[in-house]
């Protein structure tokens, strides 16, 4: 498909350090499940993602948000009038009450009542944060969504692990609420630096994602300059005498709080002269990213206040050393 030939979206795409400007901004090149393995391989190899159009049965994954909004309906965060399937925010709420997960950070910190309060001094967030967190324990969520077989055979037979893949029980559904914060600049070994590189990460829209509805961004050959970034962490890190394990724990000494390599997309964009790669997503849609691909995600500025519900499943050959911090279902505080 002719991405690199497609002029820019004209869709005002916000982070959170402003406005993409025009020249910032390309699209994600589609493929199909049912192309071939080799040439799909070849992409990912060369792209540092795979965005698979239709991978899972769309009312599979209507399903998985129907029950997700069901669930978090009593906290107040839907429109009145409208269906739990479509997520809608009501628009006559604070913000501020229903915080995106955007991070575990980002959600401890409410959690815990250290986030804003009300004008009571109460935390914000209080029952959509707890329902939220609920989510994950779901038998729909973690039993059936997590574990869906079109995405597991697919991964099994396309990294080539066979029946040693393991998709690993720890993953955030992360509600991106309208207007609230987006997740900031980052590669996903910052968070898996107990295992090997050689983890995939599949994340899944949990419905339709406008282009300014608050879906992941790519930076554009993001995995090779991710690559570049921990090995120059790395050798930093050896050159002031660390050991090899000491090293790996130094990482995040040298991001942000969270693992993150910045908060805003623009500037980072446009410190490395690199274009970050959007689309809007269907229900059913997967993208398959390397444990070095860097991505953020946009700030959901859906007009309908539709809010962007999705999912980062991660999988591993389970015949090689992994991070089993990642074994357990996500809880607050769980460290990782
Ligand atoms: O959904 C998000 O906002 C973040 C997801 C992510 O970073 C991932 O899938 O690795
Ligand atoms: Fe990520």
């Amino acid at each position: 498909m002719p991405h690199a030939a497609t002029p820019p979206p004209s869709t005002p795409l916000y982070v959170n350090d402003g406005l993409l400007s025009p020249g910032q901004v390309g699209h994600l090149r589609p493929s199909s499940p049912g192309d071939p393995l080799d040439e799909l391989r070849e992409r990912y190899r060369n792209d540092g993602y795979l965005l698979l159009k239709g991978l899972l049965p769309r009312d599979d994954v209507l399903k998985a948000r129907e029950a997700y909004f069901a669930l978090l309906a009593p906290s107040g965060v839907l429109s009145p009038g409208t269906r739990p399937v479509e997520g809608i925010f009501d628009g006559t709420k604070d913000k501020l009450d229903y915080p995106g997960m955007s991070s575990s950070r980002n959600f401890d910190t409410y959690r815990r009542g250290a986030g804003s309060t009300d004008a009571n001094g109460r935390p914000r967030g209080g029952l959509f944060v707890d329902l939220a967190l609920q989510a994950h324990g779901e038998p729909w969520y973690k039993d059936e969504f997590c574990k869906h077989p079109a995405l597991h055979s697919f991964v099994a037979k396309f990294t080539g692990w066979g029946d040693s893949t393991l998709g690993l029980t720890r993953s955030l559904l992360r509600n991106n609420t309208p207007h609230n914060k987006a997740i900031g600049v980052h590669y996903d070994q910052i968070f898996l630096r107990h295992g090997e590189d050689t983890s995939m990460t599949a994340w899944v829209p949990m419905g339709n994602v406008a282009l300014d509805g608050g879906g992941l961004i790519y930076m554009e050959k993001g995995h090779e300059l991710g690559r570049e970034i921990e090995k120059d962490f790395y050798d930093r890190a050896r050159r002031t005498g660390l050991s090899d394990a000491e090293a790996k724990d130094a990482f995040n000494q040298n991001m942000m709080s969270g693992g993150l390599l910045a908060d805003g997309p623009k500037e980072f964009g446009e410190a490395h002269g690199r274009r970050w790669l959007v689309t809007e997503y269907e229900a059913g849609d997967v993208v398959l990213h390397t444990p070095y691909t860097i991505h953020a995600s946009t700030i959901n500025k859906d007009p309908r206040n539709v809010i962007r519900l999705g999912t980062d499943l991660r999988f591993v050959d389970s015949s090689r050393p992994y991070d089993t911090r990642w074994k357990n279902v996500y809880t607050f505080g769980d460290g990782v």
